[in-house]
């Protein structure tokens, strides 16, 4: 029997995933992803990218899967990663929100839980600055901390609460290691391009090589507290390394708007005047907007030590270099 570490990921196939993935290979864990569905065309990519990662089918809304999941691989760590985590569209699907985004943080607490491993194997779950809301009466000031007040503004937001309290209720009733990470906006080259700033980052490489006309999108006033991912996944698994379970802030304390992302995007490659090259389509814009969202990290940093290395400059650079390189046809 091998004597490194056991970690369960879900969620392996989205952003966080891959950047978690690599750190917790890099660190010597034998690591198992969990992944839905028949056929799931992201299950390729990942298995050519980490061989060395075990693949599990399950999905968050299946108890049964989960229960064979840690029963079968029984892992030190559960990392749970998996959400339906768009802030707009489950405006139009907040019931499949609910179940996969909050109930399915009970499914597999759960799991844990009537499997004997409360004691012993170590949570985290993905909470959200979303959980915040960005409004007149709860204004982050110096930015929001783990005590604010929650307001959230989407059926994301809400189902994340519910998936945060429930988590802290596991750790207050039955004495589980859960650790909540809120964490503010994190981007970087592997985000999903419905996600502002990978739109903006892939549009702006498809009109410097003449290969798109514009780029539509919706509100560009609103603020964001935009860190790099690669980063952020550090500080999650450094809360598992902690010696007591807690919730901790993870976010840059800037923030800025989405006008102020695509002039440093347009810069990159030439473009100062880019209003011309940006039209609104109502269809991105939702139902109730969060108007600012800025994160006070002071809490992980006293505690954990933990610092963040690439700034929002070197990531705007860095995600409009990659998708450059992405589209420019072969040579
Ligand atoms: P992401 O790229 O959208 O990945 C979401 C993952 O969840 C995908 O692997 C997806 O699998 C999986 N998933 C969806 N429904 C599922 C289900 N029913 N059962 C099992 N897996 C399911 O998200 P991310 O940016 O990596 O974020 C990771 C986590 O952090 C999410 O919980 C998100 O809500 C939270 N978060 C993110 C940010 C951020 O700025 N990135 C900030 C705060 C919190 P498929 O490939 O099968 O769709
Ligand atoms: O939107 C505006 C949009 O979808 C950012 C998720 O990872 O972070 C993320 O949620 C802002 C919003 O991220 C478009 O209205 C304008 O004001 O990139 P986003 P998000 O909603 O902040 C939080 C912390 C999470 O937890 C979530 O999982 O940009 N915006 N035009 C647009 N947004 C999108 N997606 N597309 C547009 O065309």
């Amino acid at each position: 029997m091998s004597t490194s570490k056991r970690a369960l990921v879900t969620g392996i196939t989205g952003q966080d995933g891959g950047h978690l993935a690599e750190l917790l290979l890099a660190e010597g864990y034998e690591v198992f992803g969990l992944v839905r569905g028949q056929n799931n065309p992201r299950k390729a990519a990942v298995e050519a990218e980490f061989p060395a990662v075990t693949l599990i089918e399950g999905d968050l809304t299946d108890p049964a899967s989960l229960v064979r999941a840690v029963e079968r691989y029984d892992p030190d760590e559960v990392h749970n990663l998996a959400a339906v985590s768009h802030v707009g569209i489950p405006f139009t699907n907040p019931t499949l929100t609910a179940d996969v985004t909050g109930k399915g943080v009970l499914n597999l607490l759960e799991a844990l839980r009537i499997t004997g491993r409360a004691e012993r194997t170590r949570f985290y779950q993905a909470s959200t600055s979303e959980m915040f809301g960005g409004l007149d009466y709860n204004r982050p000031g110096a930015g929001y901390a783990e005590d604010s007040l929650f307001h959230p503004r989407s059926p994301y937001g809400v189902a994340k609460l519910y998936g945060h309290w429930i988590a802290k209720n596991y750790r207050e009733s039955y004495g589980m290691f859960v650790s909540c990470g809120i964490l503010f906006n994190h981007e970087g080259e592997r985000r999903g391009k419905e996600f502002v700033t990978r739109k903006i980052t892939d549009a702006v490489a498809r009109i410097h090589l003449g290969q798109q006309s514009h780029i539509e999108l919706g509100d560009l006033w609103p603020k964001r507290d935009w860190g790099y991912a690669g980063d952020y996944v550090r500080g999650m698994w450094q809360m598992l390394q902690h010696d007591t379970p807690d919730d901790f802030v993870l976010a840059t304390g800037q923030t800025h708007s989405i006008e102020e992302f695509l002039t440093l995007a347009f810069a990159q490659v030439g473009i100062d005047d880019w209003r011309p090259l940006v039209k609104q389509n109502p269809a991105f814009l939702r139902p109730a907007e969060v108007d600012i969202l800025l994160g006070d990290p002071s809490k992980v940093e006293t505690v954990l030590g933990w610092r963040r290395d690439v700034s929002f400059e070197q990531m705007v650079k860095l995600m409009v270099e990659h998708d450059i390189a992405l589209n420019a046809p072969a040579a």
